[in-house]
């Protein structure tokens, strides 16, 4: 059975106004999702590839490498609640490990979601397959459709850093209260490492989390009417180890004025906009997290080198 359900509306002015209030700020900064319109979306697919982005290959390792402790971990039959399920790709390879009875993918659009799902419904037939539209961040009220009994909540590769602490705690809540006694979550927690390695990860050879960044000067111009020239602004990406965060920066070339139909606003050369944190956990800080926020029983695999981890948590 497959089933698509729109749940949140995108609202234009909404959007308009969070985005004005952040380029207006004393310190102007955008919220990540901003990245991902289409251009985005395959940008961010390309710095999968990259070899100095380890975090997708390394939890796919993980995956490959724990699967049956994972299963055994997670139990079969679950309701499986693929949190910015995207193409559906990575959960689809865990379904032989996990034998779930219900997939629900939750992505911004539901439109998102169709061509994968139809796919995945011929390729699995006996999984009832649920699509649904929601922006997750703000609420995580799902419909009666998707089963109550065993929820096991999935958010991979590593999405709980653009969170601050104190929004992933909160998000984790939500989780929380979304699961009867028999719920869980299974998660991919980007870990602490040299600094070397993390700056690279964020600003890579090739310049493609640049053209990343940069994009959202092209988004911001669609959505907003601003005459942002991509040119005249530069990527920056590094660590923050007093913040354990990977900061994403837009910094004016020189000194310029960015305006928009009701507004304008300066720029000093060197001036930025803060687009991005991805914050980086311990297992230690990360397990405070969770058991502030409702769960216990919790279980961790990492690669060899400890770059990365997967961690399943038991409502407590
Ligand atoms: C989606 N998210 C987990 C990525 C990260 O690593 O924080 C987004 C990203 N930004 C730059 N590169 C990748």
């Amino acid at each position: 059975m497959l089933q698509f359900i729109q749940c949140t509306e995108q609202n234009d002015q909404n959007v308009r106004d969070e985005l004005l209030a952040g380029l207006s700020a004393a310190q102007p900064f955008t919220s990540p999702k901003y990245l991902y319109d289409a251009l985005g979306s395959k940008l961010f697919e390309a710095i999968c590839e990259l070899p100095e982005y380890y975090p997708t290959r390394t939890e796919a390792l993980i995956f490959r490498s724990h699967a049956s402790a994972i299963a055994q971990a997670v139990g079969s039959g679950s309701t499986l609640i693929d949190l910015g399920a995207g193409n559906c790709a990575k959960a689809a390879r865990l379904f032989p490990v996990l034998q779930p009875v219900q997939y629900v993918p939750v992505d911004i659009s539901v439109n998102f979601l169709r061509d994968a799902l139809q796919r995945l419904q011929q390729q699995f037939p006996s999984i009832v397959m649920t699509g649904i539209g929601m922006d997750f961040s703000h609420e995580l009220l799902l419909p009666d459709s998707v089963r109550e009994a065993k929820r096991l909540f999935f958010y991979p590769g590593s999405s709980i850093g653009n969170y601050t602490p104190d929004e992933a705690l909160l998000f984790l809540q939500r989780i929380r209260a979304a699961c009867d006694d028999d719920g869980g979550l299974l998660i991919g927690v980007d870990l602490v490492k040299d600094k070397a390695i993390l700056d690279a990860a964020y600003d890579d050879a090739l310049g493609v989390t640049a053209a990343f960044n940069l994009n959202l000067l092209r988004h911001l111009n669609h959505l907003l009417g601003t005459d942002f020239d991509v040119q005249a602004w530069r990527h920056r990406g590094f660590f923050n180890a007093q913040e354990s965060r990977i900061e994403m920066h837009l910094e004016a070339v020189s000194a310029l004025t960015v305006r928009w139909p009701q507004g304008e606003r300066h720029f000093e050369r060197g001036a930025r906009i803060h687009t991005e944190n991805s914050y980086k956990y311990t297992q230690r800080s990360f397990t405070d997290l969770l058991e502030q926020a409702g769960f216990g029983r919790l279980s961790f695999w990492a690669d060899p080198q400890q770059w990365f981890m997967v961690c399943h948590a038991h409502v407590n």
